[in-house]
């Protein structure tokens, strides 16, 4: 919880008073937008919520929308989580299980506040082919999901929340005549997944698109290749309306998904999706998952980039999303090459360093078990046999043996 000095002094109670009886004046549309001194006047707290969206987008949120701690979708987002948990679905994320109390009463998790704004920012740095896997077509090229080339977003977003924030925070003295709490201390606290927050279906209600077959967000003028964060603040300000949902009768993600981990409509078996499988997955992954992951090290795009809604995605405007050290166009055999101080030093404050070395190590292994048939590659595989730990072992041996068999049918 945050509760800084205030950056203006407080306006006196007379001064409150005439900003009371101008804002119940009736003025005609034409005035309403009128600025005195560069200062926007605020009439309604639409006015406040337009002010603070505008600022969002300047700190290079795509955007974002409003929606009350108390809101409704919290009891009934416990239960549905606690019915994927029952199937099984986490796998091995044990968070899922914690902190069930907090997740249904945001309210609890940061003291005071009383509004969520949920912010997406975009992260593609360049536009996919529309409706179309292209990356199967580098099966030598490791493919790194396109959100975790950059730097780590969990930093970008945090750091940016607080900047809207802090500017929230200088504007309150213009917005006492409104009632929204803006005369007392302003508490305010910024996530992107770092907390038991229901981030998807608050940016859902709040209006920010709507939720896809794949279980991910859909905005219909932008797609989906964004990311998602709040910022708790101590504002009274109304809730925004969802959006209609508009999957319609499409099914490309679920036929598409290499694992079929999308069992069915807004249903993700969590612990079969390669995502999961080569970020969160510690140890062994499971044989029958190994050749569907093809070249994908480290997350996966598929149901996005099959997703109509993409031709709409748009490029971010973040230079944080840039990819690092040609994330976006190594080959498998120079990733297979880096030692583990270079794993540590290209992957600072990547979304990478997650996995650790020896998971991005067998990672890449299978990636190799799928690459075309190449004498140099089982060279490359023996090379890191009995060197880390048995686990790398059985992932080595099952892509020489691969190997193996595509120059065997050469
Ligand atoms: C755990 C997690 C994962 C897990 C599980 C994903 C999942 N869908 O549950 C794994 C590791 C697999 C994963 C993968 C990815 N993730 Co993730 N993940 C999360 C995390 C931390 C929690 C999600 C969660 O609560 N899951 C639990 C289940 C129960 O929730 P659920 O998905 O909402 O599913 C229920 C609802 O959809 C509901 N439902 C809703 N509407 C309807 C309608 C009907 C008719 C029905 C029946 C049900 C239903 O039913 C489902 C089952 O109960 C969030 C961050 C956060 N704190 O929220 C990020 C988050 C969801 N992930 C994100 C991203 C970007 C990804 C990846 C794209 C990364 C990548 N490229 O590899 C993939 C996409 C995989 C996919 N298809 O979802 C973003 C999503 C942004 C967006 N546009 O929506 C988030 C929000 C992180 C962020 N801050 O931006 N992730
Ligand atoms: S991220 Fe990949 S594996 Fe996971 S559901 Fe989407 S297509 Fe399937
Ligand atoms: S691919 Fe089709 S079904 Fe899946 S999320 Fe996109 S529109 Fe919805």
């Amino acid at each position: 919880m945050n509760n800084l000095p205030k950056a203006n002094l407080p306006i006196s109670s007379t001064q409150q008073k005439s900003a009371k009886q101008i804002s119940s004046e009736p003025k005609p549309a034409s005035e309403k937008k009128i600025k005195v001194n560069n200062s926007p006047i605020f009439t309604t707290t639409a006015d406040v919520k337009q002010w603070i969206k505008d600022q969002a987008q300047a700190l290079g949120f795509a955007d974002c929308g409003f929606l009350s701690v108390h809101h409704p979708l919290f009891a009934k987002q416990i239960v549905q989580l606690q019915q994927w948990l029952e199937k099984g679905y986490e796998g091995q994320l044990q968070f899922m299980h914690n902190n069930h109390e907090l997740r249904a009463n945001p309210d609890q998790l940061v003291e005071g506040a009383k509004t969520i704004i949920s912010v997406r920012m975009d992260y593609l740095t360049q536009a996919p082919t529309p409706r179309t896997i292209t990356d199967n077509d580098y099966p030598n090229q490791g493919i790194i999901a396109r959100y975790a080339r950059g730097r780590d977003y969990h930093k970008t977003m945090r750091s940016r929340l607080k900047q809207l924030a802090l500017k929230i925070e200088a504007m309150l003295p213009e917005w006492q005549h409104l009632n929204i709490g803006s005369e007392q201390d302003f508490i305010f606290r910024p996530f992107s997944d770092s907390a038991p927050i229901f981030e998807r279906p608050i940016a859902d209600a709040a209006g920010l698109g709507w939720t896809g077959k794949h279980t991910l967000l859909i905005n219909k003028q932008a797609g989906s290749f964004f990311v998602l964060g709040e910022l708790f603040i101590s504002l009274e300000l109304p809730d925004d309306k969802p959006v209609k949902k508009h999957c319609g009768s499409c099914s490309a993600c679920i036929d598409i998904c290499p694992t079929q981990a999308i069992v069915a409509p807004y249903e993700l078996n969590a612990s079969a999706c390669i995502s999961y499988l080569t970020i969160e997955h510690d140890g062994i992954i499971d044989i029958k998952y190994r050749r569907a992951i093809g070249n994908r090290i480290f997350g996966c795009d598929d149901c996005q980039l099959i997703c109509p809604w993409n031709r709409y995605a748009n490029l971010t405007p973040v230079e944080d999303f840039a990819p690092r050290h040609n994330l976006d166009s190594s080959s498998l055999l120079e990733l297979w090459q880096w030692q583990e101080a270079e794993f540590m030093k290209k992957t600072e404050g990547s979304p990478l360093r997650r996995t650790g070395y020896v998971n991005f190590l067998r990672n890449i292994a299978i990636g190799l078990g799928n690459a075309n048939g190449n004498e140099e590659t089982i060279t490359q595989l023996q090379s890191k046999l009995g060197v880390h730990n048995e686990m790398l072992d059985v992932h080595i041996n099952w892509a020489i043996a691969e190997q193996y068999e595509k120059l065997k049918n050469l």
